[in-house]
């Protein structure tokens, strides 16, 4: 039998950055190696020149790496939707989300990407699958992000273990039916709220193992008000818009 045209989807994946400029070479370097994937850097006027280190990389990769060099609002929300909506115009098949801090590995990528090619609209990294899958974290931190994401699904009905992890593959037609500009919250909220949102447009949202690793450069960018935030969001979600029904009629909307 003659073998099966190999077929490489184009793949984005939006990096957003804040104070990243030791961590971002090393990211895109392992990204560069996987076919198929392209890069789009956004970054937020990083005082530490994160923006000229990833317009270097963009010199050295032509063609494969795109740098938006943000103005006006800060924030990890704000520079998703900006992301989100450069992606839908654009023309890749997938559209992922990862930090830019090296917790997310890159050899995972074409997990999720194979899941959202086959069973799944939108794929998020889990370090919640197989036990608790993270590496360097204080005990009271994974305390806290285990509590927040029981609470965000006995709250909300979303019948996920992580719905606050920022490694994500969308198909892009399907993040093309989200309300993007009606999604309003930032940080750990922003990703709960765009899935619940997901869920809630009939999009099917499953979930691929991944190993967390905490940044070892850089400082982090969580504040005590994202936490408060995220405390409200799903209080605010349900209000709104009812529970989700999970398993929810995927795909009948
Ligand atoms: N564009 C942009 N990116 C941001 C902003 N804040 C954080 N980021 C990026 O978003 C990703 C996640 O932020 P982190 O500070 O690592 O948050 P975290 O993973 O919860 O915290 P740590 O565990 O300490 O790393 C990283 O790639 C940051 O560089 C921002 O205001 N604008
Ligand atoms: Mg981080």
């Amino acid at each position: 039998m003659a073998p099966m045209a190999q077929h490489t989807p184009r793949t984005l994946v939006l990096v957003p950055t804040y104070n990243e400029k030791d961590n971002l070479p090393i990211l895109i370097a392992d990204l560069m190696t996987i076919a198929g994937v392209s890069v789009m850097v956004l970054d937020d006027q990083s005082p530490d020149g994160t923006g000229a280190v990833a317009d270097g990389l963009a010199r050295q990769h032509p063609g494969r790496i795109e740098v938006v060099h943000r103005t006006g609002q800060r924030g990890l929300g704000v520079s998703y939707r900006d992301g989100f909506r450069r992606a839908i115009a654009g023309d890749a098949e997938f559209v992922c989300q990862m930090d830019s801090d090296l917790s997310h590995d890159p050899k995972y990528l074409p997990d999720l990407l194979a899941m959202a090619s086959a069973t799944a609209d939108l794929v998020i990294g889990s370090r919640y699958l197989n036990g608790i899958s993270v590496v360097n974290w204080p005990l009271r931190r994974i305390i806290l992000s285990s509590f927040a994401n029981s609470y965000v699904r006995t709250i909300t009905g979303l019948g996920l273990r992580d719905t606050t992890s920022g490694f994500r593959c969308w198909r892009r037609e399907a993040l093309a039916k989200l309300p993007i500009d009606r999604i309003a919250s930032d940080g750990y909220s922003f990703l709960v709220e765009v899935t619940f949102m997901a869920a809630l447009a009939g999009l099917r949202v499953a979930e691929s193992p991944i190993i967390f690793v905490e940044r070892r450069v850089g400082a982090s960018k969580m504040s005590g008000s994202v936490m408060i935030e995220s405390m409200f969001t799903p209080l605010k979600l349900v209000l709104r818009h009812g529970r989700i029904r999970w398993p929810h009629a995927a795909g009948s909307k």
